[in-house]
């Protein structure tokens, strides 16, 4: 049996790594301040440390005694990054140093997995994207993010912590808040298309994502924890099968028994076009199984919203 610090662990990502972590029988303790994640997404058992993860007592405090942690906590949002640089920046990319730190003041060496974002790569023109594709993020949160892979290089290199960087693509699942102004488009067409209410969709509908499930994305964090790599590794979180945003809404409308209402809008400011990314050399280094498709992913949302689990 081990013990885990998550941070970010109250959020949607996290509850459900937490959830599979105690699932297993062991010791979960989360760093969250609940800006956006929720006390009741916590299983029981999970001690809730509530605190900041860019403030150096509270992590050192949380680090004691852990046999490694899931960095998550972040503010999640390319938006939020636009009207709020450097709050952002302060959570996103010194909350990461932070965590390092403590680590590195505690005199622990333990594993650090850590949520990177497909935002690293900015508009990258060839999909699917590889983990060699050039980094050049358009936004806060992209640079941030490939921030804290530099700095986990320097974690791994300089200090000895064992670091793995997952780069997600979209994700989506049960717990994603469809009524935050920041969630992704497949738990707002979800709410909206089950209760037949319109949806917006930006542009021709035409532009293409790589949508992974969270169970996905729970099975590499936990895949990426027993890596335990001498060099700090990083690698793509996604399924490698584009789906654009009009066949989204078809599929959900499909599996809702609902009729499509779509309004085009223009599309929105710095759209990317194409993001889809190449599964190949993380299932490869992780071990891990393909992924979930879509519908049954979707059939699960849906199961969620009209209050099954
Ligand atoms: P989320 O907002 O549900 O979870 C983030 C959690 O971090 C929340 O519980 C929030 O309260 C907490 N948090 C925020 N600022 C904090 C701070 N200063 N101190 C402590 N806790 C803080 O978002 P999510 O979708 O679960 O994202 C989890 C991670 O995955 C993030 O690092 C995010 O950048 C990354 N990511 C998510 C996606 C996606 O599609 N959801 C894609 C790429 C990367
Ligand atoms: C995702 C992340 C973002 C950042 C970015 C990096 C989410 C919510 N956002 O942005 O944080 O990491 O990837 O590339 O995970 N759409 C509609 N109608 C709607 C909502 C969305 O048409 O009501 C379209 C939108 O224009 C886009 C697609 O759906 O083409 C996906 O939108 P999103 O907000 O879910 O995610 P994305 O890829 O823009």
């Amino acid at each position: 049996m081990s013990t885990w610090l998550v941070t970010g662990g109250a959020g949607f990502i996290g509850s459900h790594l937490c959830e599979a972590l105690c699932a297993r029988g062991d010791t979960v303790r989360v760093l969250d301040d609940l800006s956006t994640g929720h006390r009741a997404n916590l299983p029981d058992g999970v001690t809730l440390v509530h605190g900041d993860v860019a403030d150096p007592d509270a992590v050192l405090e949380a680090v004691q005694g852990v046999d490694g942690c899931f960095h998550l906590a972040a503010i999640a949002s390319v938006e939020r990054g636009i009207t709020d640089w450097f709050g952002t920046h302060r959570t996103n990319l010194s909350g990461t140093i932070v965590l390092f730190e403590a680590l590195r003041r505690a005199g622990l060496q333990v594993p650090v997995v850590y949520a990177s974002s497909a935002a690293v790569y900015g508009d990258c023109p060839t999909v699917p994207i590889s983990e060699d594709a050039p980094r050049q993020p358009l936004s806060a949160y992209g640079a941030d993010k490939l921030g804290c892979e530099l700095h986990a290089r320097v974690a791994t290199h300089v200090h000895g912590i064992p670091t793995v960087g997952l780069r997600f693509f979209n994700v989506y699942g049960p717990r994603q808040d469809p009524r935050s102004p920041y969630s992704g488009v497949i738990s707002i067409f979800c709410e909206r298309i089950s209760r037949g209410a319109p949806i917006d969709v930006f542009g021709d509908g035409r532009q293409t994502r790589d949508f992974v499930y969270v169970g996905d994305i729970v099975a590499g964090l936990l895949a990426a924890m027993r890596l335990r790599p001498a060099e700090a590794a990083v690698f793509n979180l996604c399924t490698g099968r584009p789906t654009s945003v009009l066949e989204l809404a078809g599929h959900i409308a499909a599996l809702a028994g609902s009729a499509l209402d779509v309004t085009h809008r223009p599309p929105r400011a710095g759209e990317i076009r194409h993001s889809v990314g190449s599964p190949a050399r993380g299932r490869a280094a992780l071990g891990l199984v393909d992924p979930a498709v879509l519908s049954d992913g979707l059939r699960n949302v849906l199961d969620w919203m009209a209050g099954g689990r």
